[in-house]
């Protein structure tokens, strides 16, 4: 075995990077958001990057396997499953529920043991990559297009962060978007700088009348164009089809109306109009019986959850089988997952949705060179591994930030966000309507 391809090093950084002051159902984001960045150092002295989620329960599991990991070869992405398995601790029970809320579905053990696994079969694939002098897109078989569709994320937001107290991130310039005339301009920003296409609107905000009358506003200014809607699982099944009536034939697909499979099913069952989840199937066991109860027609891959890239193609190939469309969901993440995103999209012959990415909203990097959208996609890059390097002075800039943190930004909480301008906030049960 050539030993230049083993792990000689991993370096985990924890970074908090800026975040606008979003909103979605369960409260607004927080100044700055948590991610983990991965670093595997081979014997040949080639570095692979990763990037995933980096709240504390994410650390945990990731300095077990980066300590696994020295003498290791980074060809055996297999290997890595297993040996998470093993080294990551309470790890067997994949029906153990630890959050049932959360904005990407419910939350097993399972799915936070591949979220790590996922940063570091991308910076194996990064290091093989350069070895090799091949795109990560060719070690996954090839790419199929030359470019990535993304669609612009809409969300409704305030101007700035309430409390004041974090000068990095007050004003944006992006301003507030609480309507449908705000929702409108922000769209048109986004079409206008980046030459999006399709829109998807975070909603689960307001009530759904309010929702509805921002997504006629964008029908009427981008007439003909893809439109969506998630407002992650915060209506009833009534109220879904309230929706789903009123905006039959405007939508491209309604995301996640309700909440879990059965929800889901019935909405789905009382109307024509698409129904898409990054909820109620993010892990292989939710798939048969979402897929046999036809409780939804598209799903949104994210390598992260799903296990990596290799682990977003077998989904892939099972969304192709069942005839069900595929997506890419995306949630606050810098540009090596956007590149190891693009990589994977590259090779998947059956995505057939522009991309999510909130990429656009997050003004800081750690590559030298930040991605630019052109005519709403993103051009395939032929450069060895993912093709990003990264930019040590900004990684160590925004570790500091995570270091000197008193605790309260490394974990992402949406809900205590928002308790800064509504002290009574707390995240609201489902069905909130
Ligand atoms: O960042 O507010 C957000 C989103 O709601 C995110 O957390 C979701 O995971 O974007 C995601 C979605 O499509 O549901
Ligand atoms: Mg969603």
């Amino acid at each position: 075995m050539d030993t230049s391809l083993t792990v000689d090093q991993v370096r985990l950084t924890p970074i908090l990077i800026a975040d606008p002051p979003l909103l979605n159902t369960q409260g607004v984001h927080q100044p700055y958001t948590p991610r983990l960045i991965v670093e595997v150092i081979t014997r040949g002295g080639v570095v692979g990057v990763g990037e995933t989620y980096g709240d504390g329960k994410y650390l945990e599991l990731a300095q077990p396997l980066a300590d696994a990991l020295p003498g290791r070869p980074i060809t055996d992405m297999n290997g890595l499953f297993a040996l998470a398995d093993d080294v990551c601790g309470e790890s067997h029970n994949t029906e153990t529920r630890v959050d049932a809320g959360g904005l990407r579905g419910a939350q097993t053990v399972d799915k936070l043991r591949l979220s790590i696994v996922s940063a570091f079969e991308v910076a194996f694939l990064d290091a093989l990559g350069k070895h090799r002098g091949e795109p990560v897109h060719a070690l996954l078989g090839g790419k199929v297009r030359d470019a990535v569709d993304y669609s612009a994320y809409l969300f409704y937001r305030w101007a700035q962060h309430p409390d004041g107290a974090h000068p990095a991130v007050q004003d944006d310039g992006w301003g507030a978007a609480l309507d449908p005339a705000g929702v409108v301009a922000q769209a048109r920003r986004f079409a206008d700088t980046y030459g999006f296409r399709s829109f998807k609107l975070k909603g689960g905000v307001f009530p759904p009348d309010e929702e509805i009358a921002a997504i006629r506003a964008l029908a009427e200014e981008f007439p003909g164009q893809p439109l969506r809607l998630d407002p992650n699982g915060a209506w009833s099944v009534e109220t879904s089809l309230y929706v789903a009536e009123r905006l039959a034939g405007v939508l491209e697909y309604l995301e996640d109306p309700a909440s879990g499979t059965d929800l889901m099913a019935r909405v789905s069952a009382g109307t024509s109009v698409p129904l898409a989840t990054n909820m109620c199937v993010t892990a292989v066991p939710e798939i048969a019986e979402a897929f046999r109860r036809d409780a939804v027609q598209v799903v949104l891959s994210d390598h992260h959850y799903w296990g990596g890239l290799r682990r977003t193609q077998e989904l892939a190939a099972i969304c192709r089988a069942f005839g069900v469309g595929l997506s890419m969901h995306s949630n606050t993440h810098l540009g090596i997952s956007l590149a190891a995103m693009t990589h994977v999209a590259a090779t998947v012959p059956n995505l057939d949705y522009a991309c999510d990415s909130h990429y656009p909203w997050q003004t800081e990097d750690v590559i030298t060179v930040r991605h630019t959208f052109e005519d709403g996609h993103l051009t395939v890059s032929d450069a060895p591994g993912l093709g990003v390097e990264l930019d040590r002075e900004a990684l160590a800039a925004l570790h500091r930030r995570w270091a000197e943190d008193d605790g309260t930004m490394r974990e992402r909480d949406d809900a205590a966000a928002m308790r800064t301008a509504r002290p009574d906030w707390v995240r609201p049960p489902l069905p909130r309507w």
